[in-house]
């Protein structure tokens, strides 16, 4: 496809978007408004004591949205401008110990010039600096994942920049990456990259999920060690596409499996622990609007040794934008209660916030950051919220304090933020 016919399918998907939020938050109020409605009209039958009992809506957010959690920001040095998206990165990368973020810039701002991939070093004590260096920055927007894939000990970059196919950086140990990266043979504009051993051969693999309809697929790369990679393994046809792609250990057999927020609906792969993946079916209808979802994290919340996964995204029919998926005898079901409705969420990330081990969900939503405690049952419960000032978009979560308890990293509409709250009861 010419870059003019990309620059037009890249508008009209733009607009597609911003149609079908319109359409969203145009049907959202009209169901508010019917809601509102009829209370109004079943008031006098419930005075009269004949209102029948009816089966309880999910709760909204609205409802959710209670108690707002006390929160230090941990953001000295990081923008309070400029609009930043894709999965962000919270880890050492100049092993001094202390977590670095890796973020995107979607927008030029004065304070943050040009496009693209940035890099703050951390000092555990909330400032940050500057430290993207000659790194290649012409790349757009997207998701970052760190991993060493050179095998000498530090964090290399694999970034799946809006503008141009996949990239790696080889880190040199103190932090600073070679400027232009290497190309990956993922060819093709990427949402999201996860890196990970999957054939077991002790050297990364990398994995990417396309961005564009009708232009994606889901595909891994196997690693030769030294920071290229063999040809595609693919895990999805061209025509579907994606937001996420993770790779985790889900069953606890010692190998890295794969998950995915595609167009298809959340989607799972196990793997026999030499590369071979199998998909595993999901029960959950595909989403009536491909591409809703949008997020996905992974924990164990029942210390069950398997893991469950949360994921996030739009709100359709039928299609909560909030699901637990947990692994029964051979396939994974949506189950799960307490879950909030009526409202998209942009991200979903585990952070244990009050340092008790068990892992809390927190999801960027349009209100802010919504934080839930996941009960083993599967019930969530909401603890509060964190009043977002920023637009959140995409989260990471990590200890940047080094007190043991999770940090998350937001990026959003204005800035990045790294935030720090305390929960009632935690530690
Ligand atoms: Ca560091
Ligand atoms: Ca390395
Ligand atoms: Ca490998
Ligand atoms: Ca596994």
């Amino acid at each position: 496809m010419s870059n003019s016919a990309k620059s037009g399918v890249r508008v009209a998907f733009e607009w597609t978007l911003l149609v079908g939020a319109i359409l969203w938050a145009a049907s959202v109020w009209w169901r508010t408004s019917r809601t509102e409605a009829s209370e109004t009209a079943a008031q006098p039958a419930r005075n009269n004591e004949t209102a029948r009992a009816s089966t309880p809506a999910p709760p909204s957010l609205t409802e959710l949205f209670v108690a707002e959690l006390p929160v230090t920001s941990l953001s000295d040095g990081l923008p309070q401008t400029g609009h930043w998206r894709g999965k962000p990165a919270l880890a050492d990368v100049n092993q001094d110990g202390h977590a670095d973020v890796v973020a995107s810039i979607r927008r030029w701002t004065q304070e943050v010039p040009g496009e693209g991939l940035t890099l703050w070093t951390g000092d555990g004590r909330g400032s940050w600096y500057d430290a993207r260096g000659d790194l290649r920055r012409d790349m757009g927007y997207g998701g970052s994942a760190l991993g060493d894939v050179d095998g000498d000990g530090d964090l290399d970059l694999a970034f799946s920049g809006h503008d141009v196919p996949p990239c790696l950086f080889l880190n040199d140990g103190a932090g600073a990456f070679a400027a232009d990266g290497i190309a990956t043979p993922a060819d093709k504009t990427c949402a999201d990259v996860a890196l990970g051993d999957i054939d077991g051969d002790g050297k990364l693999d990398l994995a990417a999920v396309g961005f564009w309809p009708l232009e994606g697929g889901l595909w891994w790369f196997p690693g030769r060690g030294d920071g290229s990679f063999d040809g595609k393994r693919t895990l999805l046809e061209d025509k579907h596409y994606g937001a996420q792609v993770d790779l985790v250990d889900l069953d606890s057999d010692g190998d890295l499996d794969l998950i995915a927020a595609t167009s298809l609906g959340p989607r799972i792969w196990q793997n026999d622990g030499q590369g071979g993946l199998t998909e595993w079916k999901v029960e959950l209808a595909e989403p009536e609007i491909a591409g809703s979802d949008l997020a996905l994290a992974a924990a164990d919340i029942d210390a069950d040794g398997a893991l469950e996964i949360v994921c996030a995204g739009m709100v359709c029919a039928d299609h909560p934008p909030l699901r637990l998926l947990k692994l029964g005898a051979d396939s994974w079901l949506s189950c799960g209660s307490g879950l909030p409705a009526g409202e998209a969420l942009f991200d979903v990330v585990f952070a244990d916030l009050d340092g008790h081990g068990l892992p809390e969900v927190v999801v960027a939503g349009k209100k802010g950051l919504l934080v839930l405690a996941t009960e083993a049952s599967g019930h969530f419960r909401a603890i509060g919220r964190i009043p977002d000032t920023i637009g959140a978009i995409h989260l990471a979560s990590g200890d940047v304090d080094g007190d043991r308890t999770h940090e998350v990293l937001v990026v959003g509409l204005s800035g990045v933020r790294v935030l720090k709250t305390r929960i009632p009861g935690g530690a």
